[in-house]
C-alpha cells in the first residue's frame, strides 16, 4: 500500500447481546478495565486460572525485544492442565469428546479415558526414546487420537508439530527436516468424502527422505493395506493399549517448546511458528472461556477446523480441552453423506457454542437456507467465525439461519502467529455489527496504522499491528531468528529503526470505523490499486455478497493499461438462481453496477466471471495469487462471463502444478 487503505463500505446493523447472556456472562466489561489499569496483572490474573507446579513471580521479560518471555520462572504441565486437575475436582466422568467418524460410528471419551490413554501414549512415546525437547511430527486424520498424540507430547516436555493430513509427501518430509523430527506418528488413513484416504503411503514417502525420523507410530483407522518397515514402524494398538496407565505429569518451564506449526504465508518456504508452554495455554484458555463464554458445566462446544491448523490446536485441543469443556469432534466433510450434516451432528449433540470458518458458512449459503432449517439448532447459543474477513451478509445468514437470530457471531481476529483470538467481540459485552471483528480483547494493543506508522483516525484505513507482546505471541521462527525479525518487526517501529517500540506487523490491512470500530481487509499483499487508490478485495467481495444472488466472491487487481490495475472478480452464485441466468451478460451487469452503487463507482469491477468453484488454500482461504494469474494471463472481453470449464480448467492446472499452501 502506497497510502492509506481506501474505506469505502458501510454498516449501521449492530446487535446487542441478548440480556440473559450478557447477566450471566463469564467475562464482563470489567475485564477492559482491568487490563487497562494493569495490562501485566491483568494477564497474570489469566495465568493464574491455570495449574503451575512452581508459581511464576516475573510475569514478562521484554528486556531482549522482539524475543518475549511470558511467566518465564514458573513451572507447568499442559497435559495435567488439561486432564489430571479435572480428574482431581471429581469431574473425570465428564464426557470431554463426542467423536463423530465420517462413516457414522461414534465414540464417547470421558476426561478419565483421555486421561488414561494419553498417559499410556506418554508411556509408549518414552518407551519409543522420546524424551522433552525432542521432535515429534504428526500426521493425523480428525480421530482422537490425534489430540491423544498432542497431550502426550506435551505431557512428556516433546515439541510437536503437526501437519495437515492433507498435505503431500515434499510438505510433510520438509516439514520433518526442518524440525529435525524424531518419531512420525500417523494412521493407516482417514475418511474423507465416503472413502478411506490413505495416510501411511505419504509417510513412508517422506520418511524415505528424513534420516532424523527413529520410529513411525501408527493408529489402525480404516483398517487399509500398509506397507511395512520393522523396525522403523510400531502400531499404536500394540505399544499404547500395552502401556502403563500410570504417568506422572513432570513440570516444564513455562517458555519449553511446546509446539512448532508451519505456516506458508505469502511466501514459498513455511515458517515453523514456535510456541512455548505457560504464555500460549494461559491465552488459548482465557479466549476460550471469555469468547466462547464457554460453560464446561452445560455448554456442548464443537470447532469444526482441522488439527492441522492453528485453530484446532488451540480452539480444539488445548483452550477447550484447559477449561474441562465438553466437545464434538468430526472426522469428515459438511457434505457426507448428505449437505445437512454439521445440521444434523448439532441437533444430535445439542451443541451449544459452535466455531466454523466464513468458507463454510459461504459454502452453506450457496446450498440453501431450505438444508439448515430442516435440523433443530435451537441448543446454539454462540457461533463464531475464523479464518478470512466475513462477509457482512455472510455474518446475516449465519446469524439467522444458524444462530436463530439470538446467538451472537463472535468474529475473531488471529493468526498462527498470535496463537490465540485477539480481535473479536466478548459475546455478553459487544454489540457487535455484521462483517466487523470489533475490537481488541482486554490486555491486546491492536492499532491500524499508515506508512508512516501514525494511527489512522475514526474513518481510516491501513495496516493492523500489534504495539505490545501477549502471552500467546510466537517466540520465533523455529531456527530463524533472522527472519523472525524481518518477516515480523521490521517494517515499523524500533525494528525498522523508527522510534524506541517494538512493533508487530500482521500483514492484514484494516480499517477503524467511525465508532473506532476494526474491520478486517485481507492481506496487505492483496490490495489493489486502481486509479491511484488502494482498494481492499475485502470490501468488493463483500459487495458482490450482498447482492442475493452472488453466495461467493473473490476479486483480483489485474493490470490494466488505464487504471493501472483494474478488478475483475470471480463469483460463485447461490443455489437457486437459474443456469441461463447464470451465464447471460445481463446478470454480470447487474452484479458490476450493484458494486458501485454499493462502494462507488471506483470499486466498480472491470469484469466479473461466474465460475462454480474457487481456488482455496488446504485451510479454505481464497488464493487470489492463482486467480490473478488467470485475470492477467488472459485477454477475456469485457464483460465476460465464463462456463465452468476454461477460467477453472486453467486454474486446476495452475493448482495441480503449484505448491502446498496452508
Ligand atoms: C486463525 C487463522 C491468519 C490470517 C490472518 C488473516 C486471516 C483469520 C480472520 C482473518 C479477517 C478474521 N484471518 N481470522 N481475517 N477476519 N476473523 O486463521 O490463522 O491460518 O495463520 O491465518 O487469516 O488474514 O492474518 P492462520
Amino acid at each position: 500500500m502506497s497510502d492509506t487503505l481506501a474505506n469505502l463500505l458501510s454498516e449501521t446493523r449492530q446487535f446487542p447481546p441478548p440480556a440473559e447472556l450478557a447477566a450471566a456472562a463469564n467475562v464482563t466489561d470489567a475485564a477492559f478495565e482491568e487490563a487497562k489499569a494493569d495490562r501485566l496483572e491483568f494477564w497474570a490474573a489469566q495465568a493464574r486460572r491455570l495449574h503451575w507446579h512452581r508459581p511464576f513471580a516475573e510475569i514478562l521479560d521484554w528486556s531482549n525485544p522482539p524475543f518475549a518471555k511470558w511467566f518465564a520462572d514458573g513451572q507447568l504441565n499442559v497435559a495435567y492442565n488439561c486432564l489430571d486437575r479435572h480428574i482431581e475436582a471429581g469431574r473425570g466422568s465428564k464426557v470431554a469428546i463426542h467423536w463423530e467418524g465420517e462413516p457414522g460410528d461414534t465414540r464417547t471419551i470421558t476426561y478419565a479415558d483421555l486421561h488414561r490413554t494419553v498417559s499410556q501414549a506418554a508411556n509408549a512415546l518414552t518407551d519409543l526414546g522420546v524424551t522433552a525437547g525432542d521432535r515429534v511430527a504428526i500426521y493425523m486424520p480428525m480421530i482422537p487420537e490425534a489430540a491423544v498424540a498432542m497431550l502426550a507430547c506435551a505431557r512428556i516436555g516433546a515439541t510437536h508439530s503437526v501437519v495437515f493430513g492433507g498435505f503431500s509427501a515434499d510438505a510433510l518430509s520438509g516439514r520433518i527436516q526442518d524440525a529435525d523430527a524424531k518419531v512420525v506418528i500417523t494412521a493407516d488413513g482417514g475418511y474423507r468424502r465416503g472413502k478411506p484416504s490413505a495416510l501411511k503411503p505419504t509417510v513412508d514417502e517422506a520418511v524415505s527422505r528424513c534420516p532424523s525420523i527413529e520410529k513411525v507410530l501408527v493408529v489402525r483407522r480404516t483398517e487399509q493395506e500398509v506397507d511395512w518397515t520393522d523396525g522403523r514402524d510400531v502400531w499404536w494398538h500394540d505399544v499404547v493399549d500395552s502401556a502403563s496407565p500410570e504417568h506422572e505429569a513432570q513440570p516444564f518451564d513455562a517458555e519449553h517448546p511446546l509446539f512448532i506449526l508451519y505456516t506458508s504465508g505469502t511466501t514459498a518456504k513455511p515458517k515453523g511458528i514456535l510456541h512455548t508452554t505457560g504464555g500460549y495455554l494461559t491465552q488459548a484458555s482465557w479466549t476460550t472461556h471469555a469468547v466462547f463464554d464457554l460453560k464446561p458445566d452445560t455448554d456442548v462446544y464443537w470447532c469444526t477446523a482441522d488439527i492441522g491448523w492453528v485453530t484446532g490446536h488451540s480452539y480444539i485441543v488445548y483452550g477447550p480441552l484447559s477449561n474441562g469443556a465438553t466437545q464434538v469432534m468430526y472426522e469428515g466433510t459438511p457434505d457426507t453423506p448428505h449437505r445437512g450434516r454439521f445440521w444434523e451432528i448439532i441437533e444430535k449433540y445439542k451443541v451449544s457454542i459452535l466455531y466454523t470458518a466464513p468458507t463454510a458458512i459461504r459454502t452453506f449459503m450457496k446450498w440453501g437456507d431450505d438444508i439448515p432449517a430442516k435440523f433443530d439448532l435451537s441448543s446454539l447459543r454462540i457461533i463464531g467465525s475464523v479464518g478470512e474477513p466475513i462477509n457482512p451478509e455472510a455474518w446475516m445468514w449465519y446469524r439467522e439461519h444458524i444462530g436463530h437470530n439470538n446467538a451472537p457471531v463472535v468474529d475473531t481476529w488471529w493468526q498462527t502467529e498470535t496463537g490465540a483470538q485477539m480481535i473479536s467481540p466478548l459475546p455478553g459485552v459487544t454489540a457487535a455489527k455484521p462483517g466487523s471483528a470489533m475490537g481488541p480483547l482486554p490486555g491486546i494493543a491492536a492499532d491500524v496504522i499508515d506508512d508512516g506508522g501514525n494511527s489512522v483516525p475514526p474513518g481510516g484505513g491501513g495496516f493492523l499491528v500489534l504495539r505490545e507482546p501477549w502471552p500467546s505471541m510466537l517466540r520465533t521462527i523455529w531456527g530463524d531468528d533472522k527472519r523472525f525479525i524481518e518477516t515480523y518487526w521490521s517494517r515499523f517501529g524500533a525494528g525498522a529503526e523508527a522510534g524506541d517500540e517494538w512493533i508487530y506487523f500482521a500483514g492484514d490491512g484494516a480499517k477503524r470505523d467511525d465508532d473506532g470500530h476494526l474491520w478486517l481487509l485481507g492481506r496487505v499483499d492483496d490490495v489493489m490499486l486502481v486509479s491511484g487508490h488502494n482498494i481492499s478485495t475485502t470490501e468488493v467481495e463483500s459487495a458482490l455478497v450482498s447482492h442475493p444472488k452472488v453466495a461467493e466472491a473473490a476479486v483480483v487487481g489485474a493490470t490494466d493499461p488505464t487504471t493501472g490495475q483494474a478488478i475483475v472478480a470471480f463469483t460463485i452464485l447461490r443455489g437457486d438462481v437459474p443456469e441461463d441466468e447464470a451465464q447471460g451478460d445481463a446478470l454480470a451487469q447487474e452484479l458490476r453496477n450493484h458494486v458501485a452503487k454499493t462502494l462507488g463507482p471506483i470499486a466498480k469491477p472491470r469484469q466479473i466471471m461466474v465460475v462454480p468453484e474457487l481456488p482455496k488454500t488446504r485451510s479454505g482461504k481464497i488464493m487470489r495469487r492463482l486467480l490473478k494469474d488467470v485475470a492477467e494471463n488472459r485477454s477475456l472481453g469485457d464483460v465476460t462471463t465464463l462456463q465452468d470449464s476454461s477460467v477453472m480448467d486453467l486454474i486446476s492446472s495452475g493448482l495441480k502444478t503449484g505448491k502446498d499452501e496452508d
